[in-house]
């Protein structure tokens, strides 16, 4: 068995970055519930993140989606996360919410339509040098909805060349992060469906492009285990997105629907070196809290992944090195399994009371008084959410 002091150092090393979309309001096509105190701008979102890394003290950068995050000066917004006591981290694109992009985006037929999505990756770079950010995160929503609509193989030559465009501007500590997505909004295919799709445009292109493996972008029953284990293998796991699906892209909290799952993730990243000190992968929460409130769903979120991580640390490599050896299948099963259960909760509350911050979190939050004040201070002004 890992003994807790290995449990606590991978603890601690451990960040999660949060996106600022989640501080905003969201929903369904049918409906957004709006609530009280959200973020009227980026600046009130970063605040809000900052209190999750407060409670948490394992939240220390927030994700900005550009253009929902646009300001005119991110010097001054990335000042502002500092004095918050967090930094700016990734740097999603949007290349999906234009009407140019009906088509798509950097698979459209249209050169011109191309050139568009290429200078919206090129500027995200260029804020990247400002707020310095290491990761640019790509998510494209091209694809076709009919058979014959498209050529599938000239989509992917024209992806290609958006991408080496692309990569091109980096510098020389800027990665690119290519999400893969099996469906949606593009129904008949994506142009980025999956993780081989994300890997062969990811080696063609060179050592800075990193596959990102959003939890929820996967058909119902599919091993995402496996294919951690194999990016980690091939040394292209670039990040995590975390959040939980039921029927498709939910975004629900990471966890909340299958923490078996979460945890088996979990045991193949610790066993590919996901954890150890200089890690390329890195955390990040793609995640939207449509009916529950959004701080306290972020801090409930790294929870989720602290206890996953501190019972997959907890597997005892040796016993189970020796079962699977020998052959002894239910061995092996049960070693696993036996950290899989065993209630890691009073370790992790000792190692945050270790460090300074309350044992519980979300209760901490909760007396705190900050969603009573933002409620009472954020009145007028245009709430945030998708598309602002
Ligand atoms: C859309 O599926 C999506 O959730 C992708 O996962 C991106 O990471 C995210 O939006 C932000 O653009
Ligand atoms: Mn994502």
């Amino acid at each position: 068995m890992a003994n807790d002091s290995q449990v606590k150092a991978v603890l601690d090393r451990l960040k999660i970055e949060t996106p600022s979309w989640a501080y905003g309001n969201s929903g369904t096509r049918f409906k957004v519930f709006a609530q009280s105190g959200v973020p009227r701008d980026p600046f009130e979102k970063i605040a809000d993140a900052a209190q999750v890394n407060k409670y948490t003290g394992s939240a220390p950068s927030v994700a900005l989606h550009i253009p929902w995050d646009k300001v005119e000066d991110y010097a001054k917004l990335a000042a502002h996360a500092k004095e918050e006591g967090v930094v700016l981290g990734t740097i999603n694109s949007n290349t999906f919410q234009d009407d140019e992009y009906k088509l798509g985006s950097v698979c459209n037929p249209d050169p011109k339509i191309r050139d568009r999505a290429v200078a919206h990756l090129l500027d995200c770079i260029d804020i990247m040098n400002i707020t310095g950010s290491q990761d640019l995160k790509l998510w494209f929503a091209d694809g076709t909805n009919y058979p014959g609509q498209d050529s599938i193989v000239e989509r992917q030559d024209r992806l290609a060349e958006s991408l080496s465009r692309t990569y091109k501007a980096l510098g020389a500590n800027q990665r690119m992060l290519l999400e893969y997505k099996f469906f949606e909004p593009a129904f008949y295919h994506t142009d980025v469906p999956d993780w081989g799709t994300s890997l062969v445009h990811c080696l063609a292109l060179g050592e800075k492009a990193w596959v990102c493996v959003d939890t929820g972008h996967h058909a119902p029953g599919t091993n995402i285990e496996f294919i951690v284990a194999s990016l980690l293998r091939a040394k292209r796991l670039g990040a995590f997105d975390f959040n939980s699906r039921f029927y498709a892209d939910d975004d629900l909290i990471v966890g909340a629907a299958d923490p078996f799952q979460l945890f088996r993730i979990m045991h193949e990243v610790n066993i590919g070196g996901g954890f150890d000190v200089g890690t390329p992968v890195s955390y990040v929460l793609d995640q939207c809290h449509n009916i529950e409130a959004k701080i306290p769903g972020q801090i409930r979120s790294i929870m989720n992944v602290q206890e996953a991580v501190a019972k997959a640390v907890s597997v005892d490599q040796s016993a189970l090195k020796a079962a699977q050896k020998s052959g002894d299948v239910l061995a092996a099963h049960e070693v696993l399994m036996d950290a899989f259960n065993t209630d890691v909760r009073p370790l992790i509350r000792e190692w945050r009371e270790g460090k300074g911050i309350d044992g519980e979190p979300m209760k901490a939050y909760a007396r705190s008084g900050y969603a009573e004040k933002i409620a009472t201070e954020r009145v007028g002004g245009n709430q945030a959410g998708w598309g602002a």
